[in-house]
């Protein structure tokens, strides 16, 4: 790919960072506080999704019955399967012990399958490297507004290889849950594990 190729696509770029703003603008009034450095939005298109799902939403931290912790190596999580009560509420302790950048990212197989699009497409544009986040690139503006790539989303956590994150989600009913990472080619090696909500 040529450099003049790659700069005429960065228009559909920033096009798809700033619907993740706008998301992430309406996500944030809903919680009150953020969780930790390292968080970084790569998701566009289903920006909506941030909020609620189908199976729960956003929690605070307030209203946390339970404490999970989830540690990311390379490629996988431990433990791969959990198990939650219908309305509880779990504050999610992740941990990146791998030496690649990792996701924790609850979701359904569906909405992880869109986002694996999206993350290939951050980590071809030099946004996602192997081990790192380009974060000049992440927290670059984005308009007068003063949006930025680089927020957080109340279901996911994007980590550095060390970097430590939590996420606070309120789970309403089962289906299929997964929390995956999908930096390309993780999920596929098995980075997916599953969520059994009684
Ligand atoms: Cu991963």
């Amino acid at each position: 790919m040529s450099i003049k190729t790659r700069f005429h696509q960065l228009p559909s770029l920033i096009a798809a960072f700033a619907i993740v703003s706008i998301g992430s603008a309406h996500a944030a009034g809903s919680g009150d506080h953020h969780h930790g450095a390292g968080h970084g939005s790569m998701h566009g298109g289903e920006a909506a999704m941030a909020g609620p799902m189908s199976f729960g939403k956003p929690g605070k931290l307030a209203d946390a019955d339970r404490v999970i912790e989830i540690v990311m190596g390379d490629n996988y999580f431990e433990p791969e399967t959990l198990s939650v009560s219908a309305g509880e509420t779990i504050q999610f302790k992740i941990s990146n012990r791998g030496t690649l950048v990792h996701e924790f990212n609850l979701g359904t197989p569906s909405y992880h399958e869109a986002h694996q699009g999206e993350m290939m497409m951050m980590q071809q544009h030099g946004v996602l490297m192997g081990d790192h986040i380009n974060h000049e690139m992440m927290n670059m503006p984005m308009g007068d507004d003063g949006h930025v790539m680089s927020h957080d989303h109340p279901n996911s956590v994007l980590l550095e290889p060390g970097k430590s994150g939590d996420i606070v989600w309120t789970f309403t009913s089962g289906g299929d849950i997964e929390f995956a990472c999908n930096v390309p080619g993780h999920y596929a090696a098995g980075m997916v594990g599953t969520v059994d909500v009684e």
